[in-house]
């Protein structure tokens, strides 16, 4: 059967759902916050992960609510966390596109009574890049508000150091393909270590991801990033039990 047909139906039946990824600070591994990752239970596949089925909700519009119930749940969830634990939520270009962003934000902010400054947006370079001025004065919208603004899986597209200047965020996350093999290889430590210092000297944040390994977290210190997020430290969970773990954390 045609995937647009079983995501309609998934909409309509409510097989969606969110989990959480904690993620860290390196210094004292305290939990910083969680990134809300969608999942779809399937009724005969099992669980599909985004990149299975994200590129057909965009092409369908389907991706429009969804995205605006991801954004509802997600808030709903961090508002009962303890007030120092942040929120990701990842956005779809088509999202900004749509002109309905910041209704959207206000709305799901108003719903849960999460403070602006406890939500975080993550983008991908192309959403970013791709787009131009229109969305970046969006953007300088919401960080206006105390939203603040990601840059996801930093490193696999085209953008080019530079450009870091002149883009409305506040941190950026490395890709894990860089982190999984800088401790083995050279000129991907290099890639790592340039990123880190060119953020930290604009003042932009890092969040290394996909950390997996003990001596991982030791570069990452010695390099002075600031945040990270792997399965070593937390896989993506159900928002009870992410709460559970804010509230034993904080
Ligand atoms: O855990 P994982 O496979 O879920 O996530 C892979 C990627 O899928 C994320 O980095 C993100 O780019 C995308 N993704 C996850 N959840 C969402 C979501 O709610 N909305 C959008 N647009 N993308 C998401
Ligand atoms: O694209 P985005 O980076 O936002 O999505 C995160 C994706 O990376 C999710 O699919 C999540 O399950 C996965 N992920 C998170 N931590 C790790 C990790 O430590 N190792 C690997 N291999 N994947 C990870
Ligand atoms: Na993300
Ligand atoms: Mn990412």
């Amino acid at each position: 059967r045609a995937l647009e047909l079983d995501l309609r139906e998934a909409w309509e039946n409510g097989q969606f759902f969110l989990v959480f990824q904690p993620f860290f600070h390196v210094d004292s591994r305290r939990l910083a916050g969680f990134e809300a990752l969608l999942r779809w239970r399937h009724p005969t596949r099992g669980i599909v992960l985004p990149s299975d089925f994200i590129a057909c909700a965009e092409e369908t519009g389907l991706i429009l609510p969804l995205g605006a119930w991801v954004l509802t749940e997600a808030c709903r969830a961090a508002a009962e966390w303890p007030a120092d634990v942040h929120l990701a939520v990842n956005l779809s270009s088509l999202q900004f596109r749509s002109g309905h962003m910041a209704d959207q934000l206000r709305d799901a902010l108003r719903a849960s009574g999460l403070p602006p400054q406890r939500l975080e947006l993550e983008l991908t370079e192309s959403a970013l890049l791709v787009e131009g001025t229109s969305v970046h004065s969006n953007l300088a919208q919401f960080r206006a508000q105390g939203i603040a603004i990601a840059l996801d899986d930093f490193g696999t597209g085209y953008s080019s150091l530079s450009y870091l200047r002149t883009l409305p965020i506040d941190r950026i996350k490395v890709d894990r393909t860089f982190v999984a093999r800088m401790a083995q290889d050279r000129q991907h430590r290099a890639i790592v270590h340039s990123v880190i210092q060119l953020s930290t000297a604009l003042g932009i944040a890092t969040t290394a991801e996909g950390i997996e390994t003990e001596e991982q977290i030791e570069i990452l210190r010695a390099e002075g990033c600031g945040y990270m997020q792997g399965f070593l430290l937390g896989r993506p969970m159900r928002a009870t039990d992410a709460r559970d773990l804010a509230q034993r954390e904080t």
